[in-house]
């Protein structure tokens, strides 16, 4: 999707999220049926934080009628804008796990003939760090991404991701299918969230870090083994809390670092093979979460380094690391 097509798709939210009678959906696809965001399920933890999962759905996968089958991401894709329930206001989100399912809650992956092939959860009400001031930046936060493999994580204690009073969450979801027919799923995350008055919460900034930033988040990876690497300066000073990359098929993987401190801040490495759901994909990428990962000083130069060996030239790779920055 191009910047513009973003751009287009963040205004089509904002005039639903003002316009109540139509805020139940904004699909992006003419052919995408109203899917909802809800609260399927919410419950009260020991320890005073509560857990919520937000269902958005159903997602009609359109059919796929190339000639793919489902072998190096062959399928057709189906992008959805839905806005998205906030799981609680004034509060901080601790943890996350983002899953595609069908109806029923069973999950939906390569081994079902669909995946998941991206979502993006934005907060319109806070402005994004890395884009501010671009075009993609309208679109507002982006405070949390998944691939197919549904990386999901938990901050360190006493640290979250804060929504306000009034959060304007939203998500993007592109979806592929390998099947003939289409497929109804639901992108379901749960996250788990405690009052913004707990007592001894710091508030962790995702701080979003992409070899595309402020684009479409893709770039080339020809045949065989390559680096891509992209570089930031730092706009705020911070500890790093957590982080987490994403890389597509033949990604091994993605590091952060502080080329101005020389520190490494986070090496999020790709899993495959363990999973039969997955078929062989991308299933999983590592995360780093500890009380002091590494400093983040306004003006240093944090770089990006991802790596991939892939059997084939890939022009739509990606290598994305969102990190969660307790700001000072
Ligand atoms: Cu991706």
């Amino acid at each position: 999707m191009s910047i513009f097509a973003r751009v287009g798709a963040a205004l089509l939210v904002l005039a639903a999220l003002v316009a109540p009678s139509t805020a139940a959906a904004a699909p992006t696809s003419p052919d995408a049926t109203s899917p909802d965001a809800t609260i399927l399920a919410s419950e009260r933890n020991a320890d005073g934080s509560t857990t919520t999962t937000v269902r958005v759905g159903p997602l009609i996968a359109q059919p796929h009628s190339g000639d793919g089958d489902g072998e190096h991401g062959m399928g057709t894709h189906t992008n959805v804008v839905v806005p998205f329930v906030p799981p609680c206001v004034n509060c901080y989100i601790t943890a996350i796990q983002p899953d595609l399912t069908y109806a029923d809650g069973s999950r939906a992956n390569y081994d079902t003939g669909v995946m998941l092939h991206h979502a993006v959860l934005f907060d319109r009400a806070r402005g994004d760090v890395t884009c501010d001031d671009e075009p993609l930046g309208l679109a507002g936060r982006r405070l949390f991404a998944s691939g197919n493999e549904r990386t999901g994580g938990e901050l360190p204690p006493g640290t979250g991701v804060k929504l306000g009073w009034l959060p304007l969450t939203w998500t993007l979801v592109e979806l592929m299918n390998m099947k003939p027919e289409s497929q109804a799923v639901y992108f379901d995350v749960t996250m788990t969230h405690v009052p913004a008055h707990t007592s001894g919460m710091t508030e962790a900034t995702p701080v979003w870090l992409d070899a595309n930033n402020c684009g479409d988040s893709t770039h080339p990876v020809p045949a065989g083994e390559s680096t891509t690497t992209w570089e930031w300066t730092s706009t705020i000073d911070g500890t790093l809390k957590a982080a987490g990359g994403h890389l597509h098929d033949g990604g091994e993987v993605i590091t952060a670092y502080n080329r101005t401190t020389g520190e490494t801040l986070c090496e999020s490495e790709a899993g495959y093979g363990t999973d039969p759901a997955y078929q062989g994909h991308i299933e999983s990428m590592s995360t780093c979460t500890g009380d002091d990962l590494g400093r983040v000083n306004r003006g240093d130069t944090i770089e990006l380094v991802s790596r991939y060996d892939t059997d084939h030239a890939d022009p739509v790779a990606m290598s994305i690391m969102v990190a969660f920055v307790a700001e000072d």
